[in-house]
């Protein structure tokens, strides 16, 4: 199991503090670890203590909110009588570009409900014998019954069905927290054996398939920093990609867009919504169909072509397959880009504006001025959101964006950008050590579902199992830990549960979270973890620009009923199968292993902070000592001295590797697109807005934006959150008069695959012929089988992408009508 398979993979030169606070323009002497007074948990003493909260609190704690948001965001906990009893922001930055006040968003400042919330799981429950797994029956165990019965079951599968049969699902919940993320779960099956490994994210999947192809970067190829932007760019376009909610941080992107929007830069946001980003930001807004952008950008290339206005000297120098001249020695004739604009590809067609318009809804004039805006401004940035790849065939909606930041030669340069998300730098402190895992296979995230119904029948050609030709086994032990993907984020729930109810094909299904969720209702044995408050970790930034960060996370408050630190749990049961010892050496506590993690980390970089200093400073701040971000500038500035990964050390927009995969892959014939082109071609998919235009059951295409109510589903059940941001169904006014819906209506969005009721949003800040569910809000089944709490992953299917089998879930067709 790859150890962050949300990281970037780019090397880290580490900063010395001199160097980044040199170019942070922090001035020495005043830097972050320079605190005034020790924190001793005393309300008037040390930075987390607080001029701003309780006078009375006994103590104030460094803790931070660490869900997947992009961020993490520093919370000082006020402590009363042994409870939390207000949150406090950070307070240790100002509102300075590189020294920002890292503020937690509405999500985190309400983390006392989070904590003392009804749904917190109790003691360690126990299916009830001869229930089903969807309805949800449980009695309590003790924690000993609990850790027997996972011990024993782990090792009956080990010896059953060996180490391939074990599955950690994909979980967010404590993404990154240094040793939440794992809580030893990884580290306590890769020392029995090992488990079946994934590669891939739910978040940017096709953009971690894809990339090696068209920049070589093993993972993703980030654009320029927001920084350089305020700095140097003349535009700046946000294309599918919304950080006024998807990056609510005071310390990320949020804040760094809203600063580049005061410095003057001018913004153009392509969403099929008039998303928060757009209403804010934005001087324009192009409206598209979902997954239509590939053939936006081919229209949009027509016209540089046909106006010059496109950088020819860059595509010779840096680029193969843009035209016939520059193409590898493998490739048929008329197979560059060039040709398919012009018609001379193999489909014949011309991709004219007018063509492009037919498609994304976009008028052809609009695609005119949009293009000429983009080839002119010089330098601009285009920075793409991962909503646009989260569609069948995402992965040619990637390379279209990338591709377009080529032709217009944007590529390395300050100001411009390689068209892929905002760059960032990543954190360079480490997680706890999982250990080696000694299985080699590998199956896509996005498919764990296929591997508990058929794992057997998946084989490396048609479903990307790596490592092996085939799967032998399929999944029989599954662990959801910080994770709500049995009922609530992975597609198509009413599948997913009715594969889980099948007990013959997984055997246990183990949770562990502190929130009773509708995918901790399917297990069999749920065990109560500790909130953040409960327990000790350190906490890294993730998405946030040019500002790295880590936070001191501090035990405030003792455990909430029997709830105990999922790393103290796995010790046990690692203790209880004999490996004790060479899982947890002399640690016993989370603050013994936070201690020994943190003095590796200032050991390896000794500008950050050991562990009393960290918890002395509470937030420790630094940045790339390089400068702002500028993707792919050493390319840039020597092509020859320092090539790309791809064969030919190029940017490759034609790729002979994609062209072989698209000779040797196996397809599905029965899903249109599911296909794989050498170009960035547009490909009109499955559930798609051709599909769309067509349907008379199912006309509209249903997207499934993040929503600043929740975080997937966490925060989801917290009332205040609710209040603030309620949970509704965007639709165009054209589509709500046609059938009858106003604003406020209860209505239910269907399809072949569930159904599901919310209120309607009637706005025309939706394109016509989209709905958008925004994800993540809590299932809530009726005794018809109908989702009453507005789920948008009823409606999604399984139907993975064709090179990453990657998760396709903002593609899905719908229709939608007034609930009686
Ligand atoms: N508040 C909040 N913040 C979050 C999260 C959350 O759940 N809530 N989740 C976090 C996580 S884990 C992730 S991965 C990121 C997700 O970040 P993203 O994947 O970027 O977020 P999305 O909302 O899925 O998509 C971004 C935008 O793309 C638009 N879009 C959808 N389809 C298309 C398309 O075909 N073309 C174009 N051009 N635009 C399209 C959507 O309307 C949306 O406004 O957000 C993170 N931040
Ligand atoms: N339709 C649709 N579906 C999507 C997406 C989409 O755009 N559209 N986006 C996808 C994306 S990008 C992602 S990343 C996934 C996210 O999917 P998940 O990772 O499943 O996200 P959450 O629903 O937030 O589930 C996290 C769980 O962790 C739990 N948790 C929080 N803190 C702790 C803790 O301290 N200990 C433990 N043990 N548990 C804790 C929470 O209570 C919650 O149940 O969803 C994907 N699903
Ligand atoms: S949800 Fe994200 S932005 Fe909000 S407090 Fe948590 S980490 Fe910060
Ligand atoms: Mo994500």
């Amino acid at each position: 199991m790859p150890n962050n398979p949300d990281s970037c993979g780019l090397t880290q030169n580490a900063p010395t503090r001199r160097s980044f606070l040199k170019w942070s323009g922090i001035a020495a002497g005043t830097s972050t670890l320079v605190a005034s007074s020790t924190n001793l948990g005393m309300p008037g003493s040390g930075p987390a203590a607080a001029a701003d909260g309780l006078a009375d609190a006994d103590a104030t704690f460094w803790s931070a909110c660490i869900v997947n948001c992009g961020s993490r965001c520093p919370l000082r906990l006020q402590v009363k009588d042994g409870v939390v009893a207000r949150v406090l922001p950070d307070n240790t930055g100002d509102d300075t570009l590189m020294n920002r006040n890292i503020r937690g968003c509405v999500r985190g400042r309400n983390m006392r409900q989070r904590i003392y919330n009804p749904d917190r799981i109790k003691k360690p429950l126990k299916r009830v014998d001869g229930s089903k797994r969807s309805e949800g029956k449980f009695e309590e165990i003790s924690w000993e019954e609990a850790i027997d019965l996972v011990a024993e079951k782990l090792q009956y599968t080990y010896d059953n069905y060996g180490p391939e049969a074990i599955f950690k699902a994909y979980g967010t919940g404590v993404w990154n927290a240094h040793l939440a993320y794992s809580g030893g779960w990884p580290r306590l099956f890769n020392l029995m054996g090992g488990q079946l490994g994934y590669y891939g994210n739910y978040s940017y999947f096709q953009v971690s398939q894809i990339t090696k192809y068209f920049y070589g970067a093993a993972d993703e190829q980030p654009s320029n920093s927001i920084e350089d932007s305020i700095a140097n760019s003349k535009l700046l376009v946000l294309w599918g990609n919304n950080p006024q909610e998807t990056r609510m941080s005071g310390g990320g992107v949020t804040y760094t867009t809203a600063m580049a929007k005061k410095a003057g830069v001018k913004i153009i946001v392509v969403d099929p919504r008039y998303s928060d980003s757009a209403s804010v930001l934005a001087d324009e807004w192009i409206a598209l169909r979902p997954g239509t952008d590939a053939a936006l950008v081919a229209g949009m290339i027509h016209v540089m072509l046909d106006e010059g206005l496109h950088d020819q000297d860059f595509l010779d120098k840096y680029c193969i397959g843009f035209d016939e001249d520059h193409m590898p020695d493998d490739a048929p004739k008329n197979a560059s880009y060039r040709a398919y604009i012009e018609g001379k590809g193999s489909d014949g067609i011309e991709k004219t504006p007018e063509w492009a318009a037919e498609i994304t809804g976009v008028p052809a004039n609009q695609i005119r001025k949009f293009a000429r805006e983009i080839a002119q401004a010089k330098p601009a940035n285009i920075t793409q959101g991962w909503g646009p790849q989260r569609h069948a065939n995402g992965e040619n909606q990637v390379l279209s964006i990338y591709l377009l930041a080529c032709v217009t030669g944007n590529v390395g340069l300050p100001g411009g950008g390689t068209g892929g998300r905002d760059g960032y730098y990543w954190p360079v402190t480490f997680s706890m050590d999982d250990a080696e895992n000694p299985v080699e296979t590998a199956i896509s995230v996005y498919t764990w579902a296929d591997a508990v119904d058929r794992g057997p029948e998946m084989t490396a050609k048609r479903d990307g199992v790596r490592g092996k030709d085939k799967l032998d086994t399929g999944i029989k032990f599954l662990l959801l830990y910080g994770s709500n993907m049995a009922s609530s984020q992975h597609g198509d729930i009413n599948r997913t549960r009715e594969v889980l109810d099948d007990e013959s094909k997984c055997e246990f299904v183990l949770g562990m979270d502190n929130q009773m969720t509708a995918s901790m209702k399917m297990c069999d044995l749920v065990l109560p973890d500790t909130t953040t408050s409960e327990r000790w970790d350190m906490v890294p930034n993730e998405y946030t620009g040019d500002l790295a960060y880590e936070i001191m996370c501090e035990k405030a408050i003792d455990p909430l009923y029997e709830s105990r630190p999922a790393l103290e749990v796995t010790a046990a049961i690692a203790e209880k199968l004999g490996i004790g010892e060479e899982f947890s050496g002399d640690k016993k506590t989370t603050e013994d292993w936070a201690r020994e993690l943190q003095a590796a980390n200032h050991e390896e970089n000794d500008f950050i902070p050991d562990f009393d200093e960290l918890r002395e400073v509470g937030v420790y701040r630094y940045t790339d000592p390089n400068g702002p971000y500028v993707g792919l500038k050493d390319f840039r500035e020597d092509p020859e001295a320092n090539p790309l990964e791809t064969p030919s050390g190029k940017i490759e927009i034609y790729s002979s590797q994609l062209a072989e995969l698209a000779a040797t892959w196996e397809f599905d014939e029965d899903l249109l697109g599911d296909r794989i082109t050498a170009l960035p071609e547009y490909v009109a998919t499955w559930e798609g807005a051709e599909e769309a235009l067509a349907s008379a059951e199912y006309p509209l295409q249903c997207i499934s934006h993040h929503y600043k109510q929740r975080v997937h589903s966490t925060y989801g059940n917290l009332s205040f959150n609710k209040e603030a941001h309620p949970q509704k169904v965007w639709i165009n006014s054209l589509d709500a008069s046609d059938r009858g819906i106003e604003n406020g209506d209860q209505v239910q969005v269907f399809n072949d695959r569930g159904r599901t009721q919310s209120q309607a949003f009637v706005t025309s800040r939706i394109a016509p012929g989209v709905i958008s569910v925004p994800q993540g809000a809590w299932v809530e089944f009726d005794d018809q089988g109908v989702d009453l709490g507005g789920a948008a992953n009823v409606l999604t299917s399984w139907n993975p992408t064709p090179v990453g089998k990657g998760n396709a879930q903002h593609t899905a067709l719908v229709q939608i009508e007034k609930a009686d």
